[in-house]
């Protein structure tokens, strides 16, 4: 079995190196896989391929030639360049010189190298919150070889934030069959195409002279644009009162405007000020006042003065106590202040005391109070307490001593009166002073006798 096996090895082998020997290649055969282009002339491919095909150097045969039809039934005509696919043509090359023949086969390979071509396509624009669009819709592509429906679309929107308007690029990779692939870009716009809304919150009803804050009266608001532009104007301003007419815009980034016309109303609905200097004024009884001295007027609109004041009061000068004066002012508006003032009537004067100095005599018992009298501006005398503070009288000792009185009228006021009292006759000390002058006084009488006797008894 192993001496079997050995000899066909053998065998083989000598086989194999006749057959080098004897069907030694003299042929050059060129690229036996030929690409072909859609459509392209075969005759022109065949030229080329038939013309690589030769002797080998070294080898001259005049009479050398190239058969490519009919060759082990192989025949160009099959050769259709207009299909995808590949044929086989075999070639046989022969040297009559060299007595030799070889047939080899060659592959035509029909490729398709063109890409699709995009016959139109258009771009997109989609509403801002609009669902994405079908991004096939407009584009129309052909190929030279492929089918329509077989041409491989491959879209790649991933760029697009649908969150945000703008502009941003699609981009298409459309394929054939033959993997030929065409790279095209279109624009996806998204847009915001809604107004902004101006909604009206509350009354147009402005106070005169304040600033009006359009946000406090509208909400404004857009799909897209938190911050669009609010342009308005009152015309004539706020600065009087009336009706006025109030334009307002509002136009959001991508210029969608929205206008709104109406009324609003200027008012004054602040009541004019009155400012008193004090809460409460005391007056003496009978002594009026004016009840314009303590009071100052203002208003945020009107031009208001005293005299637009009105007082109300039941004041009774003449009788003491407690009053209400009641102002009132009314601005043009029909806005109302009351401011109130306490007038109180006082007896703020002084009871008079009426007493003189005195001169009583030495041991004379004398009741003070009986000699004063208190007159008052207002109280009956009855109605005045009237006594002696202060009485240092000793009537025991002549000399000059001092009463006080004082008087309180009935509503408080007090009046004092200090009087001298002097209690009459001598006292030890003059005694003995008119004593001492009687003696002086008798001497020097006495004196003068004698010196006048004298005087006498030399004259005789
Ligand atoms: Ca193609
Ligand atoms: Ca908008
Ligand atoms: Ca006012
Ligand atoms: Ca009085």
């Amino acid at each position: 079995m192993k001496r079997l096996l050995l000899v066909w090895i053998l065998i083989i082998c000598f086989n194999g190196f006749l057959i080098l020997a004897t069907d030694e290649d003299i042929f050059v055969w060129g690229e036996f896989n030929v690409k072909v282009e859609l459509g392209e002339d075969i005759q022109v491919v065949l030229a080329r391929v038939k013309s690589n095909i030769k002797l080998k150097e070294g080898y001259e045969d005049p009479d050398f030639f190239v058969e490519n039809n009919y060759v082990n039934y192989t025949t160009q005509s099959v050769i259709n360049t207009n299909n995808v696919r590949t044929y086989r043509l075999d070639h046989r090359a022969v040297s009559p010189k060299y007595n030799k023949k070889e047939i080899r086969s060659y592959y035509f390979h029909v490729v398709d190298l063109t890409a699709p071509e995009v016959i139109s396509s258009s771009s997109f624009k989609i509403a801002y919150g609009q669902d994405e669009p079908d991004y096939l819709i407009g584009l129309v592509v052909s190929d030279n070889y492929t089918q329509k429906d077989q041409i491989e679309i491959i879209v790649d929107s991933s760029n697009v934030d649908y969150s945000r308007i703008g502009v941003y690029e699609i981009l298409y990779t459309i394929s054939d069959c033959s993997g030929n692939k065409t790279f095209h870009t279109e624009t996806l716009e998204i847009v915001d195409l809604i107004k902004p809304t101006i909604t009206k919150l509350k009354d147009l009803t402005i106070q005169v002279g304040d600033a009006f804050l359009v946000e406090e009266y509208f909400l404004i608001e857009d799909n897209y644009d938190p911050n669009p532009t609010i342009i308005y104007e009152i015309i004539g301003g706020t600065n009087e009162l009336g009706d006025k007419e109030i334009n307002i815009r509002v136009i959001d980034q991508s210029g969608n405007e929205t206008i709104y016309n109406d009324m609003v109303t200027i008012v004054d609905n602040i009541p004019p000020t009155i400012t008193l200097s004090k809460d409460v004024v005391e007056v003496n009884v009978n002594e009026e006042i004016d009840l314009y001295s303590f009071v100052e007027v203002s208003d945020n609109y009107d031009e208001v003065t005293l005299d637009n004041l009105v007082i109300t009061n039941n004041i009774n000068y003449a009788l003491v106590g407690s009053y209400e004066v009641i102002y009132t002012l009314t601005d043009s508006s029909g806005n109302e202040s009351v401011e109130i003032l306490t007038v109180v009537v006082r007896d703020l004067i002084k009871p008079t005391i009426h007493a003189n100095d005195m001169e009583i005599n030495k041991g004379e018992d004398v009741n003070f109070l009986m000699y004063a009298r208190v007159t008052d501006n207002l109280s009956e005398p009855g109605e005045i307490s009237l006594k002696i503070i202060y009485n240092d009288v000793n009537i025991n000792k002549p000399g000059i001593y001092s009463v006080t009185f004082e008087a309180v009228d009935q509503f408080g006021n007090h009046a004092y009166k200090t009087i001298n009292v002097t209690v009459l006759g001598s006292t030890e000390e003059q005694k003995i002073f008119y004593f001492l002058l009687a003696i002086g006084g008798a001497t020097l009488v006495g004196l003068t006798t004698i010196i006048v006797i004298k005087k006498r008894k030399k004259a005789y």
